[in-house]
């Protein structure tokens, strides 16, 4: 089989970590928004609003708010076709909770989406990229209240008639899975456990309002525009039983569990055996509405978009790696990044192919790339061949998928394809960019655009939809 033609190469981001502006245009505080910088191994602190002098890295990120235009001419300049983003809730409704959408907000989104079109860059808008609005977590209780999912679906409703005949492809909740595996999920979900809390409960519950509001979006987005794809996205570590003892299996099938819990949903309409499986596991179910099975079943996802960083093991005994929210055992045949992420090309090619031989639905990755520290050298250049190699291995991987497996993927937008804030640590020197952006980890800096070593390579690859990937 071959790459498709309209293959939609591009790049990815997300408002809570790029955009900034925090406080412009009515924007609302979001989850990001209260979350402090910190550094490799420090975990990051949650406030519950904005202290004095504390450095919070969303408030200004790198800026794209005010740099948008420049910032889609240079991924034009790459050859962009896509370009992945997310809209800030938080923009459009700022408390969450109101009635009426900000104007200020949707016209920002609009003048981003007219920006693109100028150069026929295809958008890829997710709909909550961990940006849930603060107002919802402190008075409601964030997802463990049904009543998000009223408001979501009226953002999601607003955003649709907007956008009509401009953004035609969609997902639902960044990384949904992020609300199970978490030892704390904040991003996701916008929930930190409280003492005593029944945190399984809490679990389910949650993810079942998220999931039920995932397929009512997907049913109102539908009925606005029938041209609109709406996928889920869901965050994919290959996982690898740590030996051939066949109860290492188990605990591997057990796993990956967290990725299916979401996927069977999203995909299949209903709750699968894994799902009930996992609630007699972790003594907890969620409570539904009679509605419920008739609305998962109607909001089936058009495809399936899944992050791909790393793979990790499972098993009894175990050496533990570093992983932003999914802590595995050390792989002894895989090298690692700077921030201990196993590096695994062909963990790719399986995720590729065990996610189509479940589900045959179409799948994108709008994920992927490895942060590391850039150095600029005297003349100014960038030499980042280490991002250039990781990539290549994955997109070779990408491409085997494809062409010998027969796998039928939309595209590919790796993360952070201009320097952004990392949602795991806050820091700016953990890097993805092929853009490389002036600013520091106390967020000095210019905010400067330059090009990485890797932005020619990327460009080439594009230019020659992925025939030509050696550097
Ligand atoms: C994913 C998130 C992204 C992004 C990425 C890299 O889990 O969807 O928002 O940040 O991870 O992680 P980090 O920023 O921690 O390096």
């Amino acid at each position: 089989m071959q790459i498709r033609k309209d293959f939609l190469w591009g790049g990815a981001t997300a408002a809570n970590q790029y955009e900034g502006g925090y406080n412009e245009g009515g924007k609302g505080l979001s989850i990001a928004d209260v979350e402090k910088g910190a550094r490799h191994g420090v975990p990051r602190e949650i406030h519950d609003q904005i202290k004095d002098g504390v450095y919070y890295p969303s408030h200004v990120a790198t800026d794209f708010y005010h740099r948008y235009k420049e910032d889609i001419a240079l991924f034009a300049e790459m050859g962009f076709k896509a370009y992945r983003m997310s809209i800030a809730w938080t923009r459009i409704f700022p408390n969450g909770d109101e009635l009426e959408p900000n104007e200020e907000g949707l016209k920002f989104y609009d003048d981003v989406f007219d920006e693109l079109k100028k150069y026929n860059i295809e958008p890829i808008v997710t709909l909550s990229h961990y940006e849930t609005p603060l107002h919802l977590v402190k008075e409601y209780g964030s997802w463990r209240s049904r009543k998000l999912v009223d408001f979501f679906v009226r953002y999601c409703e607003v955003v649709f008639n907007r956008y009509k005949g401009k953004v035609k492809y969609w997902m639902t909740f960044n990384e949904i899975n992020a609300t199970y595996i978490s030892p704390r999920p904040w991003h996701q979900a916008g929930i930190v456990y409280q003492e005593g809390e029944d945190k399984a409960k809490t679990m389910v519950q949650a993810s079942h309002h998220m999931l039920v509001a995932s397929a009512l979006a997907v049913i109102k987005g539908h009925e606005i525009d029938s041209e609109n794809k709406i996928g889920c996205m869901l965050l994919y570590p290959e996982v690898y039983a740590a030996t051939c003892a066949p109860e290492d299996q188990i605990l591997r099938r057990n796993k990956m569990d967290n990725v299916f819990y979401y996927g069977d949903v999203h995909v299949r309409g209903y709750y699968s055996n894994v799902n009930t499986a996992v609630w007699d596991r972790i003594g907890a179910h969620p409570d539904m509405e009679k509605e419920d099975e008739n609305i998962l079943y109607m909001g089936k996802v058009d495809y399936i978009a899944f992050s791909y960083y790393f793979s990790a093991i499972e098993g009894k005994n175990l050496e533990m790696a570093e992983g932003n929210i999914l802590i595995g055992g050390k792989n002894p045949y895989l090298k690692v990044t700077d921030w201990g992420w196993a590096i695994d090309p062909i963990g790719l090619r399986t995720s590729l192919n065990d996610l189509y031989d479940r589900y045959q639905v179409p799948l994108m990755i709008v994920e992927n790339g490895m942060g590391a520290y850039d150095t600029i050298e005297a003349d100014g250049s960038i030499n980042d061949d280490y991002r250039i190699d990781y990539l290549k291995q994955h997109i070779d991987a990408m491409l085997d998928a494809i062409r010998i497996d027969h796998v039928d993927l939309l595209g590919y937008t790796p993360w952070g394809c201009i320097d952004l804030v990392s949602a795991g640590t806050g820091e700016m020197r953990k890097r993805y960019g092929f853009i490389y952006v002036d600013k520091d980890d106390e967020g000095k800096g210019t905010l400067n655009r330059s090009k990485k070593k890797s932005f020619f390579w990327y460009k080439k690859v594009i230019a020659t939809n992925g025939e030509d990937t050696s550097y």
